[in-house]
């Protein structure tokens, strides 16, 4: 008798801990940092460690609330992590929230604005459309508050290139703490080019060692720099953060650390509307070196689903997408817009649109 008592309530248990859902992340399906000065210390990379082998020590570093900083290096460089449910989307609630090590600085702040370690990382999300527990589905980006400023550039593409194993250092004789300015070369789809430097506190390979080839290339939206040398003697940075919707970006404890799925944009800056998302992807949006600093990256500690941890927290940023009063159509044509204001020329995907056309307006509902 006693032993059936046993094995009904561990049958129990097993069924509830088959159905209960984490707040937490349960597991990190990519890890790809791009170069820079904390890549194979954080995570540590051992010898002959696999690209599944890292992804499952960045699990291991932001799993089940471990809180253990992955650091996803040089703009790019990305985390792709998901839950064990689907985080629901709560219209004018934030949905879920990012953990990263942002900080201001008490000093040398101007102009009372918000600064520090600052190292914005963007935010996708996705929904397992094809419910195959993986994400291999559409990723939208989430439009934080510089998404509209014209100094981001979209559809940015950077790749970085493998130094030789023989190659010659070239150490910045104006600053010891600078021991390779030519390191690991880039060059980006904007013309531009330069290095990720080495520096004399890292001295561990900056190229992701468990990567074989001689190039990398991420793509994405690149924000505008956000360091300025304060003491104009390259010894006291600071970055500035942006006003909301990025990793990494305002300390832990900060609203706006958190994030609304209801500021997805699909590729063209168009709004989507998600019920729910099962997958983030978070990638350092900025390129940019700080002197001894180094370069700017993002890093992720963990991730949170408010709705789950019973957190309440309303979006109060404003609304960035066009309102209908600001979309004016000419006389002579029919378009649409969705309820959110976004103008689009037809209406594809379900849901409830005002047609615009010579005779006025009308609601369309597409199912
Ligand atoms: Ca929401
Ligand atoms: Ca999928
Ligand atoms: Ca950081």
């Amino acid at each position: 008798m006693k032993s059936r008592l046993f094995c009904t309530l561990f049958m129990l248990s097993i069924a509830i801990s088959i159905f209960a859902q984490s707040p937490y992340i349960s597991r990190v399906f990519e890890f790809m940092p791009a170069p820079g000065q904390f890549v194979n210390n954080m995570p540590y990379y051992d010898m002959g460690d696999t690209r599944q082998v890292m992804a499952r020590k960045a699990e291991e570093c932001l799993a089940d609330d471990a809180r253990v900083v992955v650091s996803l290096g040089s703009y790019g460089g990305y985390v792709v992590f998901g839950f064990d449910h689907a985080v629901e989307n709560r219209p004018g609630q934030m949905d879920f929230e990012i953990l990263g090590n942002a900080f201001y600085s008490n000093a040398n702040v101007s102009n009372n604005k918000q600064g520090g370690s600052c190292e914005a990382g963007i935010v996708m999300v996705s929904h397992d459309d094809n419910g195959n527990g993986l994400p291999d589905d559409e990723w939208y980006e989430l439009a934080g508050s510089d998404y509209h400023n014209p100094g981001t550039i979209k559809h940015y593409s950077i790749t970085y290139y493998r130094p030789a194993k023989d190659k010659q250092p070239t150490p910045d004789p104006s600053n010891p703490a600078i021991s390779d300015t030519s390191y690991i070369a880039w060059r980006d789809n904007q013309g531009q080019q330069g290095y990720v430097q080495r520096n004399a506190y890292n001295s561990q390979s900056y190229w992701p060692e468990w990567v074989d080839a001689d190039s990398l290339c991420f793509q994405g939206t690149l924000l505008p720099k956000n360091a300025v040398d304060e003491s104009g003697l390259g010894t006291y940075y600071v970055l500035y953060a942006f006003d909301w919707g990025y990793a990494d970006n305002h300390p832990n404890t900060d609203a706006r650390s958190s994030f609304n799925i209801e500021w997805a944009v699909d590729g063209d800056g168009k709004s989507v509307n998600l019920p729910s998302i099962h997958f983030v992807k978070v990638y350092t949006a900025l390129n940019q070196t700080c002197g001894w600093l180094g370069e700017t990256s993002t890093e992720v500690m963990g991730a949170n689903d408010l709705h789950l941890l019973n957190r309440q927290i309303d979006d109060t940023t404003p609304v960035q997408h066009p309102t209908m009063s600001q979309g004016s159509f000419r006389g002579d044509e029919t378009r649409y817009t969705m309820l959110n204001g976004v103008r689009v020329n037809s209406p594809t995907a379900s849901g409830i649109y005002i047609e615009h056309s010579p005779n006025g307006l009308r609601k369309l509902i597409v199912r």
